[in-house]
Formats: C-alpha cells, sequence, structure tokens
C-alpha cells in the first residue's frame, strides 16, 4: 500500500502556486486514490516558526490553511489532516536524524540560501548579510522534513518542484541511516525490529512552478510582501482579475508560448492551462487560439478561468471559517491521536535500533 505525507506551512490561506503545485494532487490522490492508501496531510506549524512568527496570527493562519484544506475538497473522513505540533514525535525523530544529518549538504540547500538572504553560489555561513541572526532552525529546516515524511515511513510525497531537492536531502538521509542501523532481514517474530524507512518518492505535479505575476522569474510564493504577485484560492472574482490586469507580461505583439524568453505571457497560458486541463491540449494550444487577440483579451480569458474554478472553493472556505472552534480543535485532535498512534511504534522501533530503548 501506498502512504502519502505531505504538509503545508501555516502561512494562512494558500495561493495558486500551492494549489496547483502541491494541493490539488493531494485532493486527486484522495479521491482517485487506492482503498489502502494511508494518507497524511499535515499542517507544518514547526515549520512556520523557522522564521518570526506573532503567536496570535500564526494561530489564525493555522485556523485559516485548515479551512483552506477542506475547502480544495480534503475530507478529515478521508485522509489525516494534522498539526504537526500535535505530534511531539516529528521533533523527537527530527533529533535522531540530525545527528546523522551533514552539515555541507544542508549548507548547500537553495531554499535555505535564498532566506538567508545570499547568492545562489556563495555559502550563507560566511556571507550571509545577517550572519549572527541566522537561526538553526532555519538551517535545519529539511532535517524537520525528512523527520516528517520518515515519521509515518511515507512511500509518496506530493509536493511543488521547490521541495525536490529537500526530498532528495530525505532520500539520502533515509540510505544513510538505514545503512547504520537497519535491519532488513530480521526474524519476522520480531515485530520490534527496524527494517529501515522507506525510501520515498517525489510525485511534482505538472504545474510544479507557478510564477509570479509580478515577476515572472521568481515562484509565486506567500513571502513576497507585492500581495499582487499572487492569487490566493479565495480571492474574489473582482480581486482576481485585478491582479491578472496588473500582471507583468511583455511588449511582443501577440501571444506566444515561450517559459523563457517570454516567462509572463506563459506563466498566463499555464495558469489557464492547468485551470482546465479538459478544455486545452496545451498551454501551446491555447496560445495558437489567442495568436491575434490583445493582452488585454488574454488577460481577460486568464481571469475568467481562474476565477470560475475558484468560485466554489471560495464558497466553501467560507462555510467552513464560519465553523464554531470547538467543533474544528474536536476533528484537528482526532486527527492528531490517530496519527501519534499510527508514528508511535515506528519511533519505538528507531530508538530500539540506535540503543536509546531496550529490547523487548
Ligand atoms: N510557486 C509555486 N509553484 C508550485 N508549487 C509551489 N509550492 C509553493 N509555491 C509554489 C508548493 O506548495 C506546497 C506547500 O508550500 P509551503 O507553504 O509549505 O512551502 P513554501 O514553498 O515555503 O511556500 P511559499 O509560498 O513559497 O512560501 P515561502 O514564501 O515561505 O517560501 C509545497 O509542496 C510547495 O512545493
Amino acid at each position: 500500500p501506498r502512504i502519502i505525507f505531505s504538509g503545508i506551512q501555516p502561512t494562512g490561506v494558500p495561493h495558486l502556486g500551492n494549489y496547483l503545485g502541491a494541493l490539488r494532487a493531494w485532493v486527486k490522490l484522495q479521491d482517485e486514490g487506492l482503498d489502502d492508501d494511508k494518507r497524511f496531510f499535515s499542517i507544518v506549524d514547526l515549520h512556520a516558526i523557522t522564521v518570526p512568527q506573532d503567536p496570535h496570527t500564526l494561530l489564525r493562519r493555522k485556523n485559516e490553511t485548515y479551512a483552506s484544506l477542506l475547502a480544495i475538497g480534503l475530507d478529515p473522513n478521508k485522509s489525516l489532516i494534522f498539526m504537526q505540533s500535535a505530534n511531539p514525535a516529528h521533533s523527537e525523530l527530527m533529533w535522531l536524524l540530525s545527528c546523522h544529518a551533514s552539515m555541507g549538504y544542508l549548507g548547500r540547500m537553495t531554499q535555505w540560501k535564498s532566506k538567508a538572504g545570499v547568492a545562489d553560489d556563495a555559502d550563507p555561513l560566511e556571507s550571509a548579510p545577517n550572519k549572527p541572526a541566522l537561526k538553526l532552525g532555519l538551517f535545519s529546516y529539511p532535517v524537520l522534513q525528512a523527520a516528517d515524511v520518515l515519521l509515518y515511513n511515507a512511500t509518496h510525497v506530493p509536493v511543488g518542484e521547490d521541495q525536490a531537492q529537500h526530498l532528495e536531502f530525505t532520500r539520502e538521509l533515509a540510505q544513510s541511516f538505514n545503512h547504520i542501523y537497519a535491519r532488513p532481514d530480521a526474524d519476522p517474530t520480531e515485530v520490534e525490529a527496524f527494517r529501515g524507512f522507506n525510501i520515498p518518492r517525489t510525485i511534482l505535479s505538472p504545474a510544479k512552478r507557478v510564477m509570479s505575476l509580478q515577476d515572472p522569474t521568481k515562484k509565486m510564493s506567500k513571502s513576497d510582501p507585492d500581495e499582487r504577485s499572487r492569487i490566493l484560492i479565495t480571492d474574489t472574482r473582482e480581486q482576481i482579475q485585478a491582479k491578472i490586469k496588473a500582471a507583468l507580461t511583455d511588449s511582443t505583439p501577440g501571444i506566444s508560448y515561450d517559459r523563457e524568453l517570454r516567462p509572463g505571457v506563459s506563466n498566463l497560458l499555464d495558469i489557464m492551462y492547468y485551470m482546465d486541463q479538459s478544455k486545452y491540449e496545451s498551454p501551446m494550444a491555447i496560445a495558437r487560439d489567442f495568436t491575434n487577440v490583445s493582452m488585454r483579451a488574454l488577460k481577460e480569458g486568464v481571469a475568467t478561468a481562474v476565477a470560475d474554478h475558484l468560485e466554489p472553493i471560495r464558497e466553501r472556505y467560507n462555510e467552513q471559517i464560519a465553523r464554531s472552534q470547538e467543533d474544528v480543535d474536536t476533528e484537528r485532535w482526532n486527527s492528531g491521536r490517530i496519527v501519534g498512534a499510527q508514528s508511535d511504534r515506528n519511533i519505538q522501533r528507531v530508538k530500539q535500533a540506535m540503543g536509546l530503548r531496550p529490547v523487548g
């Protein structure tokens, strides 16, 4: 059976990049999955605190993120939707893995470099502008991510392209950990034996990198200070129209698809295509249909496609966010309890293999 794990930071309502790059695949895996699949979808609040957070805002955003996940179609009766911090085993396994994680490898991670504010070819530990303020948690973020995935022995991890490097790190860490501690041939009667972590596969959705509307050479991101750079899945039709109208394109006449030379237009064509893949054969096919129309007309077409797709999600979000806190807390408490029970045996086996817990 497949064990599917993925996470999203509680940075509020997700944007179109999160949705097309990852979240929509989660719903698909839930609705079209196999009966014996296990699905773990986590709101990774421990990851969120690797950058400064206001506690009240964080709590509110956790609620918004949870409501968003239900609004896009995740169902707590079919998938485990839970807060990462509800299961302390994430932090515990992270420590166990940290003692095997290479500093050199972690230092090469592009997300760490961009968050530390240094060029891709520079060493942040040497050249970060704010070196004394850099935090250990931000540096070891991929180790926590590895713990998230390995804790449930996940086999498949659906994420956007920006997370592929971290998943590669997870696989290598799991392999080296298995090499030291795993006993794959342990006697079947030894139920407590650690037989090794599954080596998880990355699942990239076709829309693996949605770009910023204001700078189409950068990915659409929640931390971009310019709100017009992203479309939230709860934006109204008017907000969507305004953001797409203001999207940066180019002054080349006509519409054509070329991600290198025309990144802004191509991003819009991609977005339109992925909103409803049954309508067009490819983003290039849309470009052919729109060859002779104005940029304004293309933008109107894209805005309509996005707004039509997101409208029912926005309506369900409004229903979800209006639910009583008690009701939501009970639902989340339940899934937290179940995931804790699911990971318990795995972590006990790891601790036993490492000599931290007596055998039997
Ligand atoms: N622009 C994107 N295109 C495709 N996929 C994306 N993802 C994020 N941005 C894009 C994917 O969304 C999932 C959840 O994201 P997250 O919030 O946990 O992580 P993130 O990558 O940190 O999201 P942001 O918006 O880009 O936040 P900041 O600004 O903090 O970096 C992941 O699977 C991610 O790949």
